[in-house]
């Protein structure tokens, strides 16, 4: 694999060569001790899956692997929102905070305790019942950070009804593509979002989405903000007049018994081609495997942690991490609406100091923009009661992991850098905060019961000190159970390149000492600020633009963002580059896949570098675009175009926008 840029990145890794050890205090008193490693992986989720989740029928077989599927604690009837909310209430905590909400506007907050959450739930998934929604009815949720984006997913999981929940930041295509993928019934929305003081119209957007969506035949309205938005009659009903009337009375609305291998959800992820791939996550294994990482890595006392998981619901990080893994272990969570920086760029600091939380798990790219703002907002606020930092969403750079763990943790407090995706469902590779000596930069050692390695192009482990493809080499819980509707396309994502391994997508070195190393992806997906978007996905939404010829998309390192997009396009005959041209290609990106696919710059030139059978040569336009000597041009059917492209990007046609 080793492309320049990765090879360049673990040059500078492997300098790295600070190491954190646990205290002794903390190792004390972890949920993981060092032994929990020496457990067989068959008896690891045996204990896991009996101990951990509340069975209407226990599972008869742990597991079956019939490549590349996989099915999990075979036999078992459970409901999720019963393991969520349900069980803690009746055993006792129904008085236990499950969320602190904190709204974006000032002074707006609510505790939602497990007590409230049931009731909520039990409404709306009675209100849900009475416009025909029951096991099985796809279900897509379009909505920003409120306390009712959880409870509509758990109302579904009550029901039976599996959910897609699509992030409030895309687009009518976006989510019309989703809902048609999915043959989605229903759509959960809100009129408006608040983000950084002003509204998004996201049911306007909705009305769009289901203008191409006609398979979704009832949608219901949270009112959120207020303003005014257009309804449907027959079709559109307003979430609070859905539930006038109805019981809040837990038994009149029990918790579905559910197969272990039922559909729980699906979660729409970025890949190769421009269509996105609705990955399949089922019932118990899911559960199961993000309650119990939940549990290991973030060590969660149930009783005494404010637990606080900053990312949107809207992605497989809120889904296992918000909603699902710490509401399973009666976590209490803080769930806040807003942007780090409204009104000031101390508001995550004052939300940690007011609620006191003890756990923070965010992103790189949060933690850069931080650290770009400075430490003296976090400064502004008595942050002693963290007692672990959590990263996830892109490898973590060594001096971000450090500012991370200084001014934010008070140089006390261990950081877990944690690999996964939205495949795999839950955490697998990373440091278990009692046990794991950590490193600046490195995600460590799998979780335990899971098995990861790095091959090399022919399939060969590689040893200590080499590095290649990362692995996984057998079935999880909480692994994808395919792409939706299309089982070719998972054995060729996942399953081709080695038999009966599971290929990730990411390159990855192995230290001496056995620690892994993330390099990023080696395939054409970016990850621009955590979020994986594919070049070919911009390209077709910039070839779609009336005025566009062609269009080839990479990414350049970025100081916060980890990666930005740079896009090279070719117009059509008689349109012209302009200023004007630059920002209306990227509102068109924005409008057909959402804001976070916007090229930051946009590089317009005559003609793209290809090979003479016709491929854009991307590598190429990676180090223009990274102001990097050439690699090789001889494969290109016209070197001059790149040269061309050269100038054309350093006279500043492109603009940074
Ligand atoms: C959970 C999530 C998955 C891709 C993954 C990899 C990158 C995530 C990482 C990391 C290095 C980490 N990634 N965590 N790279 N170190 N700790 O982010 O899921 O949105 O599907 O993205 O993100 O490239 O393949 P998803």
């Amino acid at each position: 694999m080793a492309t320049e840029t990765s090879q360049h990145a673990i040059d500078t890794m492997l300098l790295e060569e600070r190491t954190y050890p646990p205290t002794e205090e903390f190792a004390r008193r972890a949920n993981a001790k060092a032994d929990i490693y020496d457990e067989d992986f068959e008896a690891f989720w045996e204990r896991e899956g009996r101990e951990r989740l509340s069975w209407f029928e226990p599972f008869s077989e742990l597991y079956e692997w019939e490549p590349p599927y996989a099915k999990w604690f075979i036999g078992g009837t459970l409901n999720v929102c019963f393991n969520c909310v349900d069980r803690h209430v009746d055993e006792g905590r129904g008085a236990k905070p499950a969320y602190l909400w904190e709204g974006e506007p000032a002074g707006e907050r609510r505790e939602i305790t497990y007590a409230d959450l049931q009731r909520d739930v039990v409404r709306f998934a009675n209100a849900l019942k009475s416009i025909g929604v029951g096991k099985g009815t796809p279900v897509a949720i379009y909505m920003g950070m409120v306390p009712e984006l959880p409870v509509a997913m758990l109302a579904c999981t009550r029901l039976g009804a599996p959910h897609t929940v699509v992030f409030g930041g895309f687009s009518a295509d976006s989510l019309s593509g989703r809902m048609v993928d999915m043959k989605c019934e229903v759509l959960i929305t809100q009129d408006e979002a608040w983000r950084r003081g002003s509204t998004v119209p996201l049911k306007q957007t909705a009305d769009e989405a289901m203008g191409d969506a006609p398979g979704v035949r009832a949608s219901v309205v949270l009112r959120r903000t207020g303003n005014d938005v257009p309804m449907q009659d027959g079709r559109d009903h307003w979430w609070h007049e859905l539930e006038d009337g109805v019981s809040d009375d837990p038994s009149s609305c029990p918790c579905e018994p559910m197969a272990s291998e039922d559909l729980l959800f699906l979660m729409y992820t970025s890949g190769t081609t421009a269509k996105p791939k609705g990955i399949v996550h089922t019932t118990a294994g899911y559960l199961c495997g993000v309650a119990s990482t939940h549990h290991y890595i973030f060590d969660l006392k149930r009783d005494e942690d404010v637990y606080w998981c900053a990312a949107d619901i809207g992605w497989i990080t809120g889904h296992s991490y918000i909603v699902y893994g710490p509401l399973c272990n009666g976590a209490t969570s803080v769930l806040y609406e807003g942007t780090p920086d409204f009104p000031d760029k101390d508001r995550w600091w004052e939300i940690v100091e007011r609620y006191g939380v003890t756990i923070l798990y965010t992103a790189p790219t949060a933690i850069r923009s931080h650290m770009k703002w400075g430490p003296e907002f976090a400064q502004r606020h008595d942050l002693s009661s963290l007692r672990l930092l959590g990263s996830v969403g892109e490898p973590i750079n060594p001096e971000a992991w450090i500012w991370y763990r200084e001014h934010i943790g008070g140089d006390r407090t261990p950081v877990v850098d944690t690999w996964w995706q939205t495949e795999t469902g839950m955490v697998m590779i990373t440091p278990l905060p009692g046990v794991t000596t950590t490193k600046p930069g490195s995600a460590t050692k799998p979780f335990p019961g899971v098995d990861a390695g790095v091959f090399d192009e022919r399939g060969n482990e590689v040893g200590p000190g080499g590095g290649g493809y990362l692995v996984l080499k057998r079935p999880w819980p909480a692994m994808l159970r395919g792409i939706f509707g299309d089982d070719a396309r998972y054995r060729e994502t996942y399953w081709s390149k080695y038999e009966n391994v599971y290929f990730a997508g990411d390159g990855a070195r192995i230290d001496r000492d056995g620690d892994f190393w993330l390099l990023g992806r080696v395939d054409d997906v970016m990850n621009v600020a955590g979020h994986r978007i594919s070049t070919i996905e911009v390209e077709s939404a910039l070839v779609d633009h009336h005025d566009v010829a062609e269009a080839a998309v990479c990414s350049r390192k970025d100081a916060t963002t980890g990666e930005a997009i740079v896009a090279y396009v070719t117009l059509k005959g008689s349109a012209e580059a302009s200023v004007e041209k630059l920002a209306e290609l990227r509102d068109h990106v924005a409008k057909k896949i959402g804001p976070i696919a916007k090229p930051a710059n946009i590089v317009f030139t005559p003609e793209l570098p290809k090979t003479r059978s016709g491929k854009i040569m991307r590598r190429l336009l990676r180090d223009v675009a990274e102001e990097r000597p050439l690699g090789d041009t001889t494969t290109l059917a016209d070197p001059a175009v790149v040269s061309e492209i050269q100038s054309r990007a350093a006279s500043g046609s492109s603009d940074e926008v």
